[in-house]
């Protein structure tokens, strides 16, 4: 009769001799396991967030009114200064070069594909939500950037200030990995809406008073951090975490973003006059 110390000994030789059963299970180990543990971690968490579109934008811009006529194909529908977040799932038919109201029928040609548009309250108290999503939020895709064109003289130091945060903020996402694996792209789009208005700026102009703008905001951010007594050489080190494009170059342009995988696209639409298929097309190529 074994003891068993000596069963124990006769298992570990067993084990330890190379024979068919032994590697059998061990290869069935080392296949499975992983196979296993990936299955449990998947569906513990599972990957349900479709494809999403953010729309961002001061207040007033029509990113509600846009919303309202995507789902329901009509913008009569009055609107008020949203105060939470609100999403909507749409359908494009990718391959097509529908109109948004041939391509939200259900029986629209072409593959169809499920997004999400997010909707953001445009107050200057209420954006963290939008900011969080532009970083966080998973299946990112694009990120609309609307804003009254008929109103832009006004309001253009507010919607500069805005556009600013949200370009510096992908800019980061992409410039802090420090590895050869870049962020995909996002890219976004500067939705100059109410064109329908006579005061209404075209898209190059939008784009212009923009960029001046933006330089600005630029150039008075980064003296605010030399007086802080941040040297040029910290700053040649990447330390200015506030400067948008391409350092210390005089004139802001969009261009200067593609450095940071990011496309910037200014295209001029009313949402009361449905002239929203040219964002839509935008938006249809992005997912
Ligand atoms: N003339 C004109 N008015 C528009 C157009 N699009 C939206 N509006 C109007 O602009 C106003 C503001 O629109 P909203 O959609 O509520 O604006 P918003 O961007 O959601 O604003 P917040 O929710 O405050 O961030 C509404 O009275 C709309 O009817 C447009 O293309 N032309
Ligand atoms: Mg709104």
């Amino acid at each position: 009769m074994p003891t068993p110390m000596e069963q124990l000994i006769e298992y570990i030789e067993y084990i330890l001799t190379p024979s068919t059963p032994v590697f059998v299970v061990g290869a069935l180990i080392v296949v499975l396991v992983p196979i296993i543990v990936h299955i449990f971690v998947t569906q513990s968490t599972p990957y349900t967030s479709l494809p999403s579109v953010v729309l961002v934008g001061p207040p007033g811009a029509g990113k509600t009114a846009l919303l309202t006529l995507l789902e329901r194909g009509d913008a009569a529908i009055s609107t008020h200064t949203s105060q939470v977040p609100q999403s909507i799932e749409l359908t494009v038919s990718v391959d097509q070069h529908l109109s948004f109201r041939e391509a939200v029928k259900d029986d629209a040609p072409g593959e169809h594909k499920k997004f999400l548009l997010v909707d953001t309250p445009g107050h200057g108290k209420l954006r963290n939500f939008a900011m969080d999503s532009l970083v966080a939020r998973e299946g990112l895709k694009g990120i609309v950037f609307m804003l009254d064109a008929a109103t832009l003289d006004e309001n253009l130091a507010a919607t500069a200030n805005y556009l600013y945060e949200v370009l510096l903020a992908l800019q980061k996402r992409v410039s802090s990995v420090k590895t050869s694996k870049t962020p995909s792209a996002i890219n976004v789009l500067i939705a100059a809406n109410k064109s329908d208005l006579f005061t209404a700026l075209p898209a190059t102009l939008v784009k212009s008073n923009l960029e001046a703008e933006l330089g600005r905001i630029r150039k008075s951010r980064s003296k605010g951090l030399l007086a802080s007594g941040v040297g040029i050489d910290d700053v040649d080190n990447g330390e200015n975490d506030d400067w948008l494009g391409e350092y210390g170059s005089e004139k802001f342009t969009f261009g200067q973003m593609q450095e940071f995988n990011l496309e910037v696209d200014i295209v001029g639409g009313s949402v009361t006059e449905g002239k929203v298929d040219k964002w839509w097309h935008w938006v249809s190529e992005r997912l």
